[in-house]
């Protein structure tokens, strides 16, 4: 096992990080930037390195700055978390360069998932059903018609080095299609400096759907069931569940285990999720993330496995704690994004917290490194909490949630809390009758009223 992590990251996932290791045994090194010196993650490791000034970009993005760290430290692997280098597989081989382990997949694996292209024609190939498209890129007028009348319209011009919805443009019939193709091109190579799209059927109402899967690198694979994250706001995930209120228990058998068995394949290490689109009873594969997501607390509370430990045992080269057979999906739960953002015009407010009193009680948890007297820093994300809520059925989880929402008290800043407040009392919420287009839609009736 490591003897010292170093967590290249902040907020409330390097506290996740940190409670995971501390649980092992392992010491632990935060690094932060000057805008972060009184961040909880500092405070709370057991050594910590400043690596820069508040940009991103010149700490928490700096390689050479978190090698460093990782050589005075003498670190000998390092978490990245979610956002900022997780997904970067020059930083993996670099990490690997200096003797230092990553807790993440192979570089081969996060550059593969990276380009989208190649990450559908690998889900392919691999048994994982994908949305009816080009095979590869699409570069031509001629081509995109050509596809585009085999698939029928409307049809979906995607990014190759694009995801998280950037760089997407529909193309409702053949007239739209140049344009279309043309404007997905420029803004790509603006976006991503590559102008290499490709083409998909349009699904006009599915939902979002995503397997976490966990693999030990040498073809062990598991998959740990679902979340919804169809609720969303601009591609930013405001309210995720699982199990989906959509599916059956044969139908997350059949895509849990095709995914798993994929994993297998790949010889995947570590945690990863691979992302569907659903609608009319199908899945139609998306993207794979490499890293452990915002929302996996809703998955540990449903299985009881701690995801995060999983990945730092991988890492170190030990077997999953778990096998298939003793994955047992247990109850619901929901995360609710508590976000430092005005609940209805979504303007970032950053700032003092004057009081801050986290719910509690059974099936609660927060996730967060907010505190009291903590004054949140404008040069990050907006995320002030998580919390996420677990009962025996979903409508136990609902009342559980609806108590809790009422019970967290954030003053001086402003929170999203009030939008979940009025989510978890609404009938289509409710009843689980939501796509991904919902929150949005709802949002713009808000705004009109
Ligand atoms: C789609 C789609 C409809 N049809 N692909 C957006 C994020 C990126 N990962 C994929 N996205 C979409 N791909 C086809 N063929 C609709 C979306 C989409 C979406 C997907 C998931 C969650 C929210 C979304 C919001 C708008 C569009």
């Amino acid at each position: 096992m490591f003897d010292k992590i170093l967590i290249a990251n902040r907020g409330e996932i390097a506290l996740r990080i940190l409670r995971a290791c501390k649980e092992l045994g392992i010491a632990t090194v935060a690094v932060h930037s000057t805008a972060d010196s009184d961040a909880m993650h500092v405070r709370l490791a057991d050594e910590s390195v400043c690596i820069g000034p508040p940009p991103a970009r010149d700490s928490y993005l700096n390689i050479p700055a978190l090698i460093a760290a990782c050589e005075i430290t003498g670190a000998d692997a390092v978490h990245p978390g979610y956002g900022f280098l997780s997904e970067n597989a020059r930083f993996a081989e670099v990490l690997g360069h200096h003797g230092i382990a990553v807790v993440g997949p192979r570089a081969e694996h996060i550059r593969m998932m990276g380009d989208k292209i190649e990450a559908k024609r690998t889900a392919k190939r691999l048994g994982i059903p994908c949305v009816p498209g080009s095979e590869g890129g699409v570069s031509d007028d001629v081509e995109a018609k050509r596809v585009a009348a085999e698939i029928g319209y409307p049809v979906l011009i995607k990014a190759a080095s694009g995801g998280g919805g950037r760089g997407m443009k529909v193309a409702r019939t053949e007239d739209d299609l140049s344009d279309a193709l043309a404007t997905a091109r420029a803004e790509a190579l603006a976006a991503f400096g590559d102008a290499s799209v490709y083409l998909e059927k349009y699904l006009e109402k599915p939902r979002h759907i995503e397997i976490q899967v966990l693999g030990d690198g040498r073809g062990r694979a598991i998959h740990l069931g679902e979340r919804d994250c169809s609720l969303q706001r601009r591609h930013q995930k405001v309210w995720e569940e699982g199990p989906s209120p959509a599916l059956n228990e044969a139908e997350r058998e059949e895509i849990g285990n095709t995914v798993a068995r994929a994993m297998q394949e790949l010889r995947y290490a570590g945690a990863g999720t691979v992302e569907f689109l659903y609608e009319d009873g199908r899945f139609y594969f998306i993207e794979m993330n490499t890293r452990v997501q915002v929302e996996h607390p809703v998955t540990e509370m449903i299985t009881g496995i701690d995801i995060v430990n999983e990945q730092i045992r991988v890492a170190a080269g030990a077997e999953l704690s778990v096998t298939q057979d003793e994955v047992k999906l247990t109850g619901h739960a929901i995360e609710c994004r508590i976000n430092a953002e005005h609940p209805a015009t979504f303007r970032p407010s950053p700032g003092l917290i004057t009081y801050f009193h986290p719910p509690g009680g059974l099936g609660v948890r927060v996730d967060s490194a907010a505190y009291q007297g903590y004054r949140i820093p404008p040069n990050y994300d907006s995320l002030v909490g998580k919390l996420i809520v677990h009962g025996r059925t979903r409508n136990e989880c609902l009342m559980r949630l609806r108590r809790a929402l009422d019970e967290f008290i954030v003053d001086g800043i402003d929170t999203t809390l009030p939008l979940f407040r009025s989510l978890v009392r609404n009938p289509d919420v409710q009843n689980g009758l939501y796509d991904i287009h919902w929150l949005e839609r709802f949002l713009a009736a808000e705004a009109a009223a």
